[in-house]
């Protein structure tokens, strides 16, 4: 297994910490080495950027970046890779993450980031999509991820079972 971290996870408070984490714990999923830090767009412009400019060097491939409010952390971060840079809108204002996600999903043309839902599923989500970015290039993690999809759909069939249960003893007089 790789020790050397593939992803970095950037997020712009460490109250985003709780969210971000769920970033984590899908790559620990996959067995993906990263590494997390505190860095934003706005209080600390010039360690966001030496971070990014040093990341590829490093072994980097996949950055994500996790941010609330008025969330320039994605933006200002592709602005300076061309490594794939995934977002978090993180709900940490009265908007709700709104604010995050509006700001993290139009991006002018010429530089992509790749925005998931507000919150924890987009974290999580965050750490999946890493695994597929690095996948296309690694048949181990695919099959992990094919193994992975494949338990999420057993799960829901055994769900839809209980369901149907459920539903005969409810409803069957
Ligand atoms: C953003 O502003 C951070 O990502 C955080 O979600 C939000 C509020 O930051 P704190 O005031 O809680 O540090 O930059």
């Amino acid at each position: 297994m790789q020790t050397q971290p593939q992803v970095g996870i950037l997020m712009g408070s460490d109250n985003d910490y709780e969210i971000m984490k769920e970033t984590a714990l899908a790559l620990r999923q996959f067995d993906i080495p990263f590494e997390m830090t505190v860095s934003s767009a706005h209080r600390t412009p010039e360690r966001t950027s030496k971070y990014v400019r040093e990341a590829r060097e490093r072994g980097i491939k996949v950055l994500v970046a996790g941010a609330g409010a008025a969330a320039h952390l994605a933006g200002v971060i592709a602005a300076e890779t061309t490594l794939p840079v995934i977002a978090v809108p993180i709900d940490a204002t009265a908007l709700q993450g709104l604010d995050a996600l509006l700001a993290m999903v139009q991006m002018p043309a010429g530089i992509p980031v790749a925005t998931m839902a507000i919150g924890k599923a987009g974290a999580r989500n965050a750490g999946i999509f890493a695994a597929q970015i690095l996948a296309t290039h690694d048949a181990a993690l695919t099959r992990k991820l094919d193994d992975f999809k494949e338990e999420m759909a057993a799960g829901v069939a055994k769900k839809a079972d209980a369901l149907a249960q459920r539903l005969q003893a409810d409803f069957s007089n």
